[in-house]
Parts: structure tokens; sequence; C-alpha cells
């Protein structure tokens, strides 16, 4: 269908008002929600990441396409409210205590918000006890973002705090940003360590499935 290439387009060129453009087309003309989903905003999406693992965009051209699935996930998530389509599972996310980085885990929010999963955006400087509640909440992953060597070490007390809560088997912890390795993931006992947003929504996917 045309206007699901064009909608895909649109994500992959951070076209936002072409996308919203084609989203309130694509409604109207009768496309169900889901479809323009899976077919037009989460297809965009995944090219995105494709091209930037391949090096061909790079994180600005990741933002602004984000930006444009953002703009037209907003017209559209009423509507999939409406039609039922299931989440694929719900994601707090968050940049540990202490740290008040938040554009690469906007990024990966928005990245995740793409790919069908439900985000609970717990924001900066986020403690322990919020991250507790999102999981008492609901969530099956939590995802933590760190930049500054001085607040990765928030990591660890956070996934104690939640073993501590006897809430560790219930949910899937993950962790990203530039001090981050999958060596430290590992020490630190979290599920798995992603190097960018593209390979968040993977990771996010095998933890799920595991
Ligand atoms: Co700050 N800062 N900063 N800063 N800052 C860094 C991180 C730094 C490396 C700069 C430097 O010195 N070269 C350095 C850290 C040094 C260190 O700890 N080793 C630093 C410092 C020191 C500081 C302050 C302490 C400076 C000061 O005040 N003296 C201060 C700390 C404030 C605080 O947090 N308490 C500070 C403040 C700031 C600003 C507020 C000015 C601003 C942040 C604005 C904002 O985020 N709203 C800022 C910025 C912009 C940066 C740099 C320049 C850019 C960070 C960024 O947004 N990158 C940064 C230098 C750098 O990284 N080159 C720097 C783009 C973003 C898309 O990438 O965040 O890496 P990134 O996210 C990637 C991946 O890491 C991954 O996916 C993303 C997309 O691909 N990822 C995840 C991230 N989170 C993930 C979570 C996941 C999975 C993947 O979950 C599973």
């Amino acid at each position: 269908m045309a206007i699901l290439e064009e909608l895909r387009a649109a994500v992959v060129d951070g076209l936002a008002k072409v996308a919203v453009a084609k989203v309130s087309e694509g409604l109207a003309g009768g496309i169900e929600a889901g479809t323009l989903l899976r077919e037009g905003l989460i297809a965009g999406m995944a090219e995105v990441g494709q091209l930037y693992e391949e090096g061909e965009v790079f994180v600005p051209e990741m933002l602004v396409a984000a930006r444009a699935m953002s703009a037209a996930l907003a017209v559209l998530k009423p509507h999939l409210v409406a039609e039922g389509v299931p989440s694929n599972g719900r994601v707090a996310i968050g940049t540990t205590q202490g740290d008040l980085h938040d554009i690469g885990k906007n990024l990966v929010a928005m990245m995740l918000e793409g790919s069908g999963y439900e985000i609970v955006d717990l924001g900066v400087d986020v403690p322990a006890a919020k991250f507790i509640e999102a999981i008492r909440g609901g969530a099956n992953v939590v995802a933590m973002s760190a930049l500054l060597t001085t607040t990765m070490t928030n990591m660890q007390s956070t996934i104690e705090a939640i073993r501590e809560a006897g809430l560790r088997e219930q949910v899937r912890i993950i962790v990203g940003g530039a001090p981050i390795t999958k060596s430290y993931a590992d020490e630190i006992g979290a599920d798995g360590y992603a190097e960018d947003a593209s390979s968040a929504v993977r990771l996010v996917k095998e933890v799920l499935a595991a």
C-alpha cells in the first residue's frame, strides 16, 4: 500500500509533519492503526536502526527520525488503544541517580516505543525506589542509562535494591550509556547491555524471550 510506504519513508527521512499527515490519511482511508504502527512506523524505525549500524546515518538523523515517529505515534495512540493492539511489554527506563544526561535515554525510549513497547519514562536522576515502584506497577523490563563514571555504580546499587525488594526474578534488567560495557553489565548482574538505541530494541526482545 503506497501510504504505508510513504509513512515508512517519512520516518526514515525524519519528516514529522509528513508522518503525521500519512497516519491521519491512513486512518481516514480505513487502514488499521496496528498496520500503520507495524508496517509504517516500526518498519521505518527498524530501517533507521539498520542504517545507523551500517554507518549510513548518525545520531542526529536518528533523533530526527525518532521525533517524526513520536509525533505520528501521538496521533496513532488513541486508535491503538481503541483497537486493543497488545503492547510487546512494559519497559521502565531512566537515567541513574545523580545523572542528568537524557539524550541517549530518550532516544532508546523512542526507539522502543516505535517498536511496540509501552514505555514508563522515569526521567533523570532516578533513585532505586522509583524503579522498584515501576516494577510493582507492572514493568517487565528495567532499562538504566548512565553517562558518568560516578553514576554508573548506581546501576549496581539499584539492582541490589531490586533484589532486596524480592523483585529480581520478575523483571529483566538491561543497561547502557557511554561508559558501560558488556563486562560491567555482567559484573553487576544485569541481564544485558546495549551499545546503542537500535541494539537496545533487539536486546529487549531477546531478554523477554529468554
Ligand atoms: Co555531560 N559529560 N556532564 N553533559 N556530556 C559527558 C558524558 C562527558 C563524557 C563529557 C567529557 O568530559 N568528555 C563527561 C563524563 C566523564 C565521565 O564521567 N567519564 C561529562 C561530564 C563530566 C558532565 C558534568 C559533570 C560536567 C560538569 O558539570 N562539570 C555534568 C554532570 C551533570 C550530571 O549529570 N549530574 C554534565 C552535564 C551535561 C549537560 C547537562 C551540559 C549535557 C546533558 C544534556 C542532556 O542530556 N539533556 C551534557 C552532554 C550533552 C554531554 C555529552 C557532550 C554528550 C552526551 C550525549 O547526549 N550524547 C557527553 C560527551 C559525549 O558523550 N561525547 C558528556 C549523545 C547520545 C545520543 O549518546 O548518551 O551515549 P549517549 O547514548 C547512546 C548510547 O550510550 C546508548 O544509546 C544511545 C543512543 O545510541 N545508551 C543506552 C544510552 N543510554 C542507554 C540505555 C540503555 C541502552 C543503551 O538501556 C538499556
